[in-house]
């Protein structure tokens, strides 16, 4: 065996160093859904964060709507490998949905109509890294994509970013979601490649 360069071997750095490791790039906005596209009038849509001490949390599209938006763009990153750089959303953020909750969970288990999960941390939803999205590249969030409204928490696996978002259960003991009990990693940082469990 011939002694070949790490350097030589190595790609390039993809758009200085932007694209996770294994990930590329893509320009269009791939759908995946683990199952049918729930269609959810505004108005009967809602929002619910629950405590681990039995308190519930309302929204209304109405009351999210009044409440301050935010206009945050990123890089989101799927576990089957693609990218999508500079994704442009408009939402509400979930610090301010949690300022007058009162909680010492944490763990989140976030819940989606039709039936989706996902778990994270409590605190990778606070602190400016987490948002609830009505609206996508200026338009309203196609049902597709996860209208009404879906979470948007990119610097975890896409999985994460719960479309049709209906609530989030605060736990004191971690709860695994739906790709998360079947082989996927629990947390799913892009940058550390955790796809599956034991990554
Ligand atoms: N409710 C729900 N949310 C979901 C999913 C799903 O199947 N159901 N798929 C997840 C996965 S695996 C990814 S990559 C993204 C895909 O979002 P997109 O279809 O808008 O690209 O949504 C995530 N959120
Ligand atoms: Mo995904």
């Amino acid at each position: 065996m011939g002694i070949i360069s790490r350097g030589f071997r190595g790609r390039p750095r993809d758009d200085h160093g932007r694209l996770p490791p294994g990930q590329y790039q893509v320009h269009d906005f791939p759908v995946l859904s683990a199952g049918p596209t729930p269609r959810i009038e505004q108005d009967r849509w809602e929002f619910a964060i629950d405590t681990e001490a039995g308190q519930t949390h309302r929204w209304s599209w109405q009351e999210l709507m009044a409440l301050p938006q935010e206009s945050p763009t990123a890089d989101i990153h799927c576990v089957t490998k693609w990218s999508k750089f500079d994704t442009t959303w408009q939402g509400v953020s979930l610090d301010v949905l949690f300022e007058d909750v009162e909680t010492a969970a944490e763990y989140a288990l976030v819940h989606s109509y039709g039936g989706y999960t996902t778990n994270l941390p409590l605190e990778d939803l606070l602190d400016g890294k987490a948002w609830i999205c009505h609206r996508f590249d200026g338009e309203e969030l196609e049902p597709q994509h996860g209208g009404p409204a879906r979470l948007v928490v990119p610097h975890l696996y896409f999985w994460k970013s719960a479309k049709w978002v209906r609530g989030i259960r605060l736990l004191n003991e971690d709860w695994p979601g739906f790709w998360e009990s079947a082989g996927y990693h629990n947390y799913g940082d892009p940058w550390r490649e955790q796809r599956y469990e034991g990554d």
